[in-house]
């Protein structure tokens, strides 16, 4: 299912050696039988021997893949995994962690990645194996929708190195599986399975472990197969739950849902359900 026709991995230094991008042909098992679908980039974290830690270089290089596909028509979805069986990544890269002051992490804008692969309009898919620790942890719940293979585990270790999260844990893990438990996670640093995960609600699938990026994959064909405009003004808005109050969050959530009034995607989908035929879409 994963027959790789693209290698798409450039950014501002040229060709990476930390990620690959790849637009699949993709036939997921529970679409129609031999259809492809279209749409779909796989990024895979590729530093397998360091269980996929994100150095600062890495991390750059993965905001502009993103940036890169969310600024091209052709692509509706990104997964977002890691290479080998054993990590989706372990954390940051401790190594270059270790060398840094109070000052040297305010001042060298090495954490910018982070707010760039917030602004990414494109549906985001984590599929998570093995360890998802730290840094990885924290990448998994940026993205907007986390398959966990049964042998995924979440954690927020960073107490263990005298620190606390930095890119997000103590926020998204917090708002993901509640204050008590996202306490004593990142309090204590002990890791989650892919079930306990579940159960509290930070993933939205548990899978074979196997099967998780096929399974990831399915699901992006699924939402690239939707209209376009609308996907991403229902990620904006689902996002903004997280971030507003209530009543500014429904008025956001409003002023989406009218604007999508002034497109031919949504004439289109009203048209066709009247019709009784499938929809085209043509994003615009
Ligand atoms: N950084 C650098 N190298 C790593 C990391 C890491 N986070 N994790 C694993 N590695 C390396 C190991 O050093 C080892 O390399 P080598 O073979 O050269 O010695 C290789 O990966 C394999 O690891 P292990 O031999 O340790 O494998 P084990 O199966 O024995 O253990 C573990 C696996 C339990 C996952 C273990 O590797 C571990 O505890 N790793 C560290 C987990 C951790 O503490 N993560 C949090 C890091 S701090 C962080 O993420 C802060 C986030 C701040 C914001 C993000 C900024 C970018």
């Amino acid at each position: 299912m994963t027959d790789a026709t693209t290698d798409a991995t450039t950014d501002e230094a040229g060709p990476s050696r930390l990620i690959r991008v790849e637009m699949p042909a993709l036939a997921p098992a529970s679409l129609a039988p031999a259809a492809t679908v279209d749409g779909v980039a796989l990024v895979t974290i590729d530093r397998p021997d360091a269980l996929n830690a994100l150095s600062f270089d890495l991390l750059r290089e993965l905001a502009a893949a993103f940036e890169a596909l969310d600024a091209d028509p052709a692509c509706r979805a990104i997964v977002l995994t890691g290479s080998g069986t054993r990590a989706f990544a372990a954390g940051a890269d401790i190594r270059e962690l270790a060398i840094q002051t109070s000052a040297s992490l305010a001042s060298g804008g090495d954490f910018d990645a982070w707010g760039r692969i917030d602004a990414v309009g494109l549906p985001l898919i984590a599929a998570v194996r093995g360890f998802a620790l730290g840094g990885g942890c924290e990448l998994a719940m940026a993205c907007d929708m986390l398959i966990a293979g049964d042998d995924a585990r979440f954690g927020q270790p960073e107490i263990n190195l005298g620190v606390i999260p930095g890119a997000g844990g103590t926020q998204r893990l917090t708002r993901a599986i509640g204050s008590a438990r996202a306490m004593e996670m990142i309090l204590t640093g002990r890791t989650m399975t892919a079930d306990e995960a579940a159960a509290a609600g930070l993933v939205t699938r548990v899978v074979p472990a196997e099967a998780t990026v096929d399974a990831a994959l399915e699901l992006a064909a699924r939402i690239a197969a939707m209209p376009p405009l609308a996907v991403r003004a229902a990620k904006r808005a689902v996002r903004a739950a997280a971030e507003l109050p209530l009543t500014h969050g429904l008025a956001a959530e409003r002023q989406a849902f009218f604007a999508l009034f002034d497109t031919d995607d949504q004439r289109e989908g009203m048209s066709a359900f009247i019709e009784k035929r499938p929809a085209a879409w043509t994003g615009r």
